[in-house]
């Protein structure tokens, strides 16, 4: 499925793309999934009614990167039967932010979706990424330093893509689409300046969409976010996605330890000896708060 036009479906079949309904019941092989509504990245049976072609079966999804819609508690797919996530984050502008970005990793790490942490417009200076580049790629996630404008590095992001199901997320202007275009300009994807009064994107994206890539592969380009709440963690399965919180858990002296204010507890420890960095912790205390409390 390429992308939704109100009640119209834009289906890849074979070379072509037909334009079709979905049934009134669709049919989920496998059981109805957590949010039963079509998305992007989703593979479906066509029939035809009444000559029209129409969506009538969903194939069972091979994953779905998945967040707590904003102020709601129901779950929104961004996008199913994606290969990996490229989380694009800007250099300078839009300012980087970390708590987003361990959102996103979280999410991908829950979905079995591999995430690729892709930082554009290096042309505007690396100081405040520089710091911490480093400590993602020690925790073994790729990290690409790139720029659409100059084209540094658009070789490895290229590689990266060939072949397979990419997602590219991340907050509004962080230039997800104009990288895309560096890439293959025969897409000419609308792209909009960041806002000079608040250094923000300005949602120039609307909707998802999956674009085949010349190089082999799809890319869905979605609109940027400003939130992403997790959808249905536990807090052992929040835990298992901070591979640097969960390498010092075991040390704890409570099996249960939640590792905000326990005593003898060795994640809090790590922290305090530079073990373990500040922020990565920070981000995993409001995640854990935001999981205990519900999600609001
Ligand atoms: N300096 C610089 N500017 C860039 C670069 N890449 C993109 N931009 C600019 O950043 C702004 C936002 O780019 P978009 O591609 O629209 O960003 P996006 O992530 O698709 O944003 P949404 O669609 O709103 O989610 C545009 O003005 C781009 O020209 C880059 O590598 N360097
Ligand atoms: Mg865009
Ligand atoms: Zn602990």
């Amino acid at each position: 499925m390429i992308a939704m036009h109100g009640p119209l479906v834009r289906v890849q079949a074979g070379d072509g793309v037909v334009v079709a309904a979905a049934r009134r019941r669709l049919e989920w092989e496998g059981g109805r999934p957590e949010a039963a509504r079509l998305v992007v990245g989703d593979r479906v049976v066509l029939g035809t009614s009444g000559g029209e072609p129409v969506i009538e079966r969903v194939r069972p999804r091979r994953n779905a990167l998945v967040r707590r819609a904003p102020s709601s508690s129901r779950p929104q797919v961004l996008a199913a039967n994606v290969d990996q996530a490229l989380i694009v984050t800007a250099a300078r502008r839009p300012a980087p932010n970390r708590r987003l970005l361990d959102r996103f990793l979280v999410a991908c790490h829950h979905a079995g979706i591999e995430p690729v942490i892709a930082i554009n417009k290096a042309d505007q200076g690396l100081d405040l990424v520089r710091g911490w580049i480093g400590l993602y790629e020690a925790l073994e996630y790729p990290v690409l330093v790139v720029s659409a404008r100059t084209g540094r590095d658009l070789g490895a992001v290229k590689r990266r893509l060939a072949g397979r199901t990419t997602l590219f997320c991340g907050p509004s202007g962080a230039g997800k689409s104009s990288l895309l275009n560096a890439i293959q300009p025969g897409l000419k994807l609308r792209v909009g300046a960041v806002s000079e009064a608040t250094g923000k994107g300005r949602h120039t994206t609307t909707r998802a969409e999956l674009l085949p890539l010349e190089l082999g592969g799809f890319v869905v380009d979605t609109p940027g976010l400003k939130e992403f709440g997790l959808w249905n963690l536990t807090r052992s399965e929040l835990v298992a996605a901070f591979p640097d919180i969960a390498a010092h858990a075991f040390g704890c002296r409570f099996q249960d330890c939640t590792h905000l204010h326990e005593p003898d507890c060795a994640v809090r420890e790590a922290v305090e000896a530079g073990d373990i960095d500040q922020e990565r912790y920070r981000s995993y205390a409001t995640l854990l708060e935001e999981i205990v409390s519900g999600g609001r």
